[in-house]
């Protein structure tokens, strides 16, 4: 039986690929294992079907016979570690590749989601444009830490690994705010991620998902 995710009925970023539904089809496209999809609102994430499944009422949540997980970062984990395809078999590498899957979530992400809740919720507070020069300047202080780590190198640590899906993952969340672009190797890296096959399945899929809602 394939497993279920679940995903927004109606985005918030109008299909852009940012929702963190698509890091799990990411990871799922890329080792070849199908999928179902059951589509929630923003009501239903909140009721007690939903929140069963997810503790905190939100999307993703993974589904699969009696397992039933929540936390993006914990499911691709899973898929990662029962697939071939995501991890090394390198006891060592298998561990830089995870370390990498929590730097992405743990440091980088931090900044990310800090910097989205300014710009959503402190837009018209006097002290605005300091505070957001102030998470901008955070955020390019690690970009370029690890834009310095990654240099002139196609991945991370060797070949491509869940550490980089989580990544890109999280670096995709910042591109709107223009910040990558000074980045040209951490630019380049992410579109790197993007062209991969498995990406543009799992891209084009929550796509459809929010066109098919504009549809009614
Ligand atoms: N740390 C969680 C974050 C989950 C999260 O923030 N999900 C968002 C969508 S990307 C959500 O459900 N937002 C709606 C809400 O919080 O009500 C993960 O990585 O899975």
């Amino acid at each position: 039986m394939n497993p279920t995710i679940t995903g927004f009925k109606q985005s918030p970023d109008r299909g852009q690929g940012l929702a963190r539904d698509m890091r799990v089809r990411w990871a799922l496209e890329e080792v070849g294992q199908p999928y179902d999809v059951r589509l929630v609102t923003f009501p239903e994430m909140k009721q007690p079907a939903h929140r069963s499944r997810h503790p905190f009422g939100q999307i993703p949540t993974y589904e699969e016979g009696e397992l039933v997980l929540f936390e993006s970062g914990g499911i691709v984990l899973h898929i990662a570690e029962t697939h071939a395809g995501l991890l090394p078999e390198d006891a060592n590498a298998r561990a830089r590749a995870i370390t990498w899957m929590f730097a992405a979530l743990s440091t980088v992400e931090q900044s990310i989601v800090e910097l989205q809740f300014v710009m959503f919720t402190e837009r018209d507070k006097s002290w605005y444009e300091e505070r957001l020069a102030m998470v901008h300047d955070r955020i390019r202080a690690q970009l370029g830490q690890l834009s310095e780590r990654l240099g002139d190198a196609d991945w991370l640590d060797g070949a491509f690994s869940a550490g980089d899906l989580m990544m890109a993952s999280v670096l995709l969340r910042v591109r709107g705010a223009g910040l990558l672009d000074e980045y040209p190797n951490l630019a380049a890296y992410v579109a790197r991620a993007e062209a991969r096959p498995a990406y543009q399945r799992a891209f084009a899929d929550q796509l459809a998902v929010f066109e098919a809602s504009l549809a009614g």
